[in-house]
């Protein structure tokens, strides 16, 4: 069963959501990628995040640029946890997104990650994932202890 629903607000946002897509398949957690736009098709995008948990989804990664509307509009919906992923670019480089995105009124939270870093939505979800799931937690504490261990091999770091 899907576990991550990983939503873009358009295909030019696609690249993104491949690399948290990797992430996920090699902590070996299920997810989709849709392409929805919560402007240009708020009726499916409603339709699709209704659906979700019925179908095991019990996190949400939603990427979007400019307005960056499609995370709040995703979280006000459901009350699954959604993590937003800010694109790079507009007139202030992806910032402007960023704050589109974390400046949520109370009530309706929406978890953020650094602008274009699908890498740590996909770890944030499975962390969120991890917390029922201990296989999980473990495959993402290994993951962590080789990440240490590429950098200590790193041969700048020799006799340290
Ligand atoms: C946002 O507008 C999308 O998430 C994308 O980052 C940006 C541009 O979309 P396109 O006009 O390229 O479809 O809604």
């Amino acid at each position: 069963m899907t576990q991550v629903g990983i939503i873009v607000g358009s295909r030019s946002d696609i690249e993104v959501a491949q690399r948290a897509a990797a992430v996920l398949d090699e902590l070996g957690v299920m997810a989709e990628v849709r392409v929805i736009s919560a402007h240009r098709a708020p009726d499916l995008l409603s339709r699709y995040v209704r659906s979700a948990s019925d179908r095991g989804i019990g996190v949400f990664i939603a990427i979007a640029g400019l307005a960056a509307h499609l995370p709040g509009v995703v979280a006000s919906q459901t009350t699954l946890p959604v993590i937003g992923v800010a694109m790079a670019g507009g007139v202030a480089d992806g910032l402007d997104a960023l704050l589109a995105i974390v400046q949520m009124p109370k009530g309706v939270p929406v978890a953020a990650v650094g602008v274009g870093n699908g890498e740590n939505a996909a770890l944030l979800a499975a962390q969120i994932l991890g917390v029922g799931d201990g296989a999980l937690r473990e495959r993402l504490a290994a993951r962590r202890a080789a990440q240490a261990q590429a950098i200590a091999d790193d041969p700048a770091n020799e006799g340290l």
